[in-house]
């Protein structure tokens, strides 16, 4: 079988699941959430990361039933402790295919009501490459913002976002790449890069996540720059369900 075949196959079987890596409120340092990673669990029993099949999946219109799977899959998991206790967010990955059609908001909203999940409580992250209809990806934003997700920009300074660009988009918040993360104290030339996006989110009134946070010296620049939240493998890699929640107690 080709790559895709089996990718087509692994939809019809089934055979995704997720992680949650917890997000952490850098200013109390209590976990306020998770994001929701996916991950291909192969007949072998090998589990395969996102990186390598998600962009398969973009290109070959399998992502719509993946992301499906997905938010079917958080919502058995997390539906219960989201209702018991409304600061939980889980943020759901959302591919630029999933904004554009409007599809993938239809599928949260109505699994979500299922649930008896507050839609303030799912947060969304979306990736700006690839947004090949602006203006329908606009009108997803802003259709997600009336129900009340939060939403972000994910791997923001990777792809081509400018300033201007940002500024017309309805989002809540911007996720800094790990690779601007990883030059804290590092590297002198791409240093300032990172101060840079921290002021222009500022600027934009957007909260601030950083991903990759790895070390203490990292959360104390994110920290005394006021940035929001933080993930990465100073706090935890991305979790079973039953792990991620017990790690959410003992952060509380
Ligand atoms: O956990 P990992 O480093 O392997 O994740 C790699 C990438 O895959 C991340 O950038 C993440 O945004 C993306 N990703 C993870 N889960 C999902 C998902 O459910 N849907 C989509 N579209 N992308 C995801
Ligand atoms: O979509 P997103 O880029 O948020 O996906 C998260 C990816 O980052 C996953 O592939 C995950 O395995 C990886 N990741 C999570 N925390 C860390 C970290 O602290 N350092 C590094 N290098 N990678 C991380
Ligand atoms: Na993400
Ligand atoms: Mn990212």
């Amino acid at each position: 079988l080709s790559p895709l075949a089996e990718l087509g196959v692994a939809v019809r079987r089934k055979e995704f699941l997720v992680h949650y890596q917890p997000t952490i409120d850098l200013r109390t340092g209590r976990c306020v959430g998770a994001e929701a990673l996916v991950r291909w669990r192969r007949p072998d029993g090998a589990l395969v990361r996102p990186d390598l099949f998600i962009p398969l999946a973009e290109d070959s219109g399998l992502i719509q039933p993946i992301t499906d799977q997905v938010v079917d899959i958080v919502l058995r998991e997390m539906g219960a402790a989201l209702r018991a206790d409304q600061a939980l967010h889980i943020a759901i990955n959302l591919a630029a295919d999933d904004v554009c059609s409007g599809r993938a908001l239809a599928v949260i909203t109505r699994t979500v009501g299922r649930h008896g999940v507050n839609a303030s409580q799912i947060w969304l992250e979306v990736t700006e490459r690839g947004f090949v209809d602006a203006d329908a990806a606009r009108a997803t934003l802003a259709r997600s913002r009336e129900l009340g997700h939060t939403t972000a920009i994910d791997d923001f300074g990777t792809g081509y976002s400018s300033l201007q660009y940002l500024q017309g988009l309805p989002v809540d918040a911007l996720k800094i790449d790990k690779s601007f993360v990883a030059t804290i104290g590092i590297d002198a030339v791409s240093g300032p890069v990172i101060a840079h996006i921290i002021d222009m989110a500022r600027s934009l009134q957007l909260s601030i996540v950083a991903e990759g946070v790895e070390t203490q010296a990292q959360a104390d620049y994110l920290r005394a720059r006021e940035v929001d939240f933080a993930q990465g493998w100073l706090y935890s890699k991305a979790l079973p369900a039953d792990e991620f929640l017990r790690f959410y107690r003992s952060m509380q």
